[in-house]
C-alpha cells in the first residue's frame, strides 16, 4: 500500500466538504512516523452545520419503520464487507496495529456490528401492560440528533458499535472520531454515501476534542452523547453534557485483573493469557494489565509466560506474521515509557521489554515502539498496578487465597472487566460475583456475544452498550395508556 497523503473532508448533509476554518491536523502513521493524511481542524461552525443537517433529516428518517432502517444497516454492512481488505489496510496503517488484527478483529467486527443491530432491530418488541380497566403501550421513540465521540484504539469497530444502534432506533448522527485515527471513519462516510443513505442522517466531523468534540457535547440540539475514550476526558464530557441534561453513555478505561488459580494447567491457557495482556499492544480497555497468580504456581507461571511473551513478533504491521505493532503516538509511547520508569522507582523489576524493541527495521525507526514489558515485584497498590497505562505492559502479583485475589482485583478505581482461570467453575462464579466490574470472563477473554451488556462500574463508565442495552440507550420509552370503555 502506498503512503500518499490523503486529504480528508467532513461529511455534512450528504456532501464531503472542507472545514469552514482553514486549519488542518496532520495524521501520522504510528509505525513509521510518516505523514499519511490531513484532516480539517473543524470547529463549532462545522459542528453547527452538521447538527443542523442531522436535525433536518430527523423527521423523515424516524418516520421509516424499524424494518426499513434495519434494511439500511444491512446495505451498509454489505458495502463494508466488500471493502473489508481496504478497511483492514487503512486501519492498520492509521493505528500501527498488525494487519491480521485489523482484518480479523476490526474489519470483521465493523461488518458484524451493522448486521447484528439490523437483526436486533427486526426482533425489537415494545412492551404492553394490561390493567383491569386499561391498556398501556410502550413506544420507543428516537432521541433525536445524537453525538458519537470515539477513540483511536479500535476506530471503526467502536464507531460502528454506536452508529448501527443509533440509526436503527431512528436517530440521526453527528460523529466525531479521534483525530489520531480519522481514516476509516471517512471510509464509512464514503460507503454511506455510496449506498445512498438519505442526506443528513449520518454526518462526520473531523477535528480535535477541544474544537470539534467539545461543541458537540454542549450543542442544545444534540439530545445524547455516546462517548468512548479515556476517563479524564469522559469526566469533561460528562460535565459538559449534563448541564444540558443530555442522555449520556460513557465507556472509559480499565485496569483489569487476570486471576490465575492454582488448579489450572498453565500451558494450555497461556496463549489466551498473553492475548489478554497484549492484544493491540495492550491498547484495549479490556486488556488484563494486572496478572494475579496463586503463589503455588507463581514461578512456573512466570517462566512459561516469559517464554511466550518474548516469542511474540513485533514489527512491520503489514507483515502477516506480526503479533505486535506500534503504539498510537509519540505522546502515548512517552506516557507508557514513563510508567515503566515509575515502576522501577516503585520497586518493580522489569523481567522483559522495558523500552523500544531491539531489532526494528530502519523504515520504522521513527515509529512509536515499546517492546512487550512484564514487571514483577510491585505492590498491588502501587501507581503502576492501579493506574491505566494502556500499553504493552503487565504487572504480576502473587496471591495466597481467593479472598486476597478478589481484594487485589477490587483495589483500583476502575471496574470494567477481568478474567478468572480455573478448573473450578463454581468457585469462579462466586468469585466473579464479588468482583466490582461490568464483565468477567471465566476461562476465556474477550469472548464476545454482542447481545450481552457491555460497560463498566466506578471510573470505567456509566451505562451499558450491547444488544437491547444499546437500543434502549438510543431511544426514549413513552407510555400510552388507553382506558377501556
Ligand atoms: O483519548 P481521549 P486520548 C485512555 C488511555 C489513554 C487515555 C487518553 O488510557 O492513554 O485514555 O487517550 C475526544 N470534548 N483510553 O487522550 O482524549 C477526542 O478527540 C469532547 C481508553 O487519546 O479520551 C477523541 O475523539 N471530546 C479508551 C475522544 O474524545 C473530546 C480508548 C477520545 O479521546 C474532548 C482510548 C472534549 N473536551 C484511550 N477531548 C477506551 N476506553 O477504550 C477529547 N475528545
Amino acid at each position: 500500500m502506498t503512503e500518499e497523503i490523503m486529504e480528508l473532508a467532513n461529511y455534512i448533509d450528504g456532501e464531503f466538504q472542507p472545514s469552514k476554518c482553514e486549519h488542518w491536523i496532520d495524521d501520522f502513521a504510528p509505525a513509521s512516523g510518516s505523514l499519511i493524511g490531513k484532516i480539517p481542524c473543524s470547529d463549532h461552525t462545522d459542528v453547527d452545520a452538521a447538527v443542523e443537517a442531522a436535525s433536518n433529516a430527523l423527521e423523515s428518517w424516524s418516520a421509516l419503520s424499524i424494518e426499513e432502517r434495519a434494511d439500511w444497516l444491512d446495505k451498509i454492512a454489505d458495502a463494508l464487507e466488500g471493502r473489508r481488505e481496504n478497511l483492514a489496510e487503512l486501519e492498520s496503517l492509521d493505528t500501527g496495529k498488525p494487519i491480521s488484527i485489523a482484518r480479523n478483529v476490526d474489519a470483521t467486527r465493523c461488518v458484524s456490528n451493522f448486521r447484528f443491530f439490523a437483526e436486533q432491530a427486526r426482533a425489537f418488541e415494545s412492551e404492553t401492560f394490561e390493567m383491569t380497566d386499561a391498556s398501556n403501550r410502550v413506544l420507543y421513540k428516537p432521541l433525536g440528533v445524537v453525538g458519537l465521540i470515539t477513540p483511536w484504539n479500535l476506530p471503526l469497530y467502536l464507531l460502528s458499535w454506536k452508529v448501527a444502534p443509533a440509526l436503527a432506533m431512528g436517530n440521526t448522527i453527528v460523529a466525531k472520531p479521534s483525530e489520531l485515527t480519522p481514516m476509516t471513519a471517512s471510509l464509512l462516510a464514503e460507503i454511506i454515501d455510496e449506498v445512498g443513505l438519505p442526506k443528513g442522517v449520518f454526518n462526520l466531523i473531523h477535528g480535535n476534542g477541544k474544537d470539534a468534540g467539545s461543541p458537540l457535547t454542549t450543542h442544545p440540539k444534540v439530545a445524547a452523547i455516546s462517548f468512548t475514550g479515556g476517563t479524564a476526558t469522559g469526566r469533561i464530557v460528562a460535565a459538559a453534557a449534563s448541564s444540558e441534561f443530555k442522555k449520556l453513555s460513557l465507556e472509559l478505561g480499565g485496569k483489569n485483573a487476570t486471576i490465575i488459580r492454582n488448579d489450572v494447567d498453565i500451558k494450555p491457557i497461556m496463549p489466551n493469557v498473553i492475548r489478554a495482556s497484549f492484544l493491540n499492544q495492550g491498547q484495549v480497555c479490556l486488556c488484563g494489565s494486572r496478572i494475579l497468580i496463586h503463589e503455588d504456581i507463581y514461578d512456573s507461571f512466570i517462566e512459561e509466560f516469559l517464554e511466550g511473551v518474548t516469542a511474540m513478533q513485533i514489527g512491520d504491521p503489514s507483515d502477516e506474521d506480526t503479533d505486535l505493532g506500534s503504539l498510537i503516538s509519540p505522546e502515548h509511547r512517552d506516557k507508557v515509557l514513563s510508567y515503566i520508569d515509575l515502576a522501577t522507582q516503585e520497586g518493580g523489576v522489569v523481567l522483559c521489554g522495558g523500552g523500544p524493541p531491539a531489532d526494528i527495521p530502519n523504515t520504522f525507526s521513527k515509529g512509536n515502539w515499546v517492546a512487550p514489558t512484564v514487571i514483577d515485584g510491585l505492590s498491588p497498590d502501587s501507581r503502576c498496578a492501579t493506574e491505566e497505562i494502556f500499553g504493552p505492559v503487565v504487572t504480576l502479583h502473587p496471591f495466597s487465597n481467593d479472598d486476597e485475589a478478589i481484594d487485589i482485583a477490587n483495589s483500583t478505581e476502575y471496574g470494567l472487566a477481568g478474567s478468572i482461570w480455573t478448573k473450578d467453575i463454581d468457585v469462579a462464579n462466586s468469585m466473579a460475583e464479588r468482583i466490582h466490574s461490568g464483565m468477567i470472563w471465566i476461562n476465556c477473554w474477550l469472548h464476545r456475544d454482542l447481545r450481552v451488556p457491555f460497560g463498566g462500574v466506578k471510573n470505567s463508565g456509566v451505562g451499558r452498550e450491547g444488544g437491547k442495552w444499546s437500543l434502549n440507550f438510543f431511544s426514549e420509552p413513552m407510555n400510552i395508556c388507553v382506558k377501556h370503555d
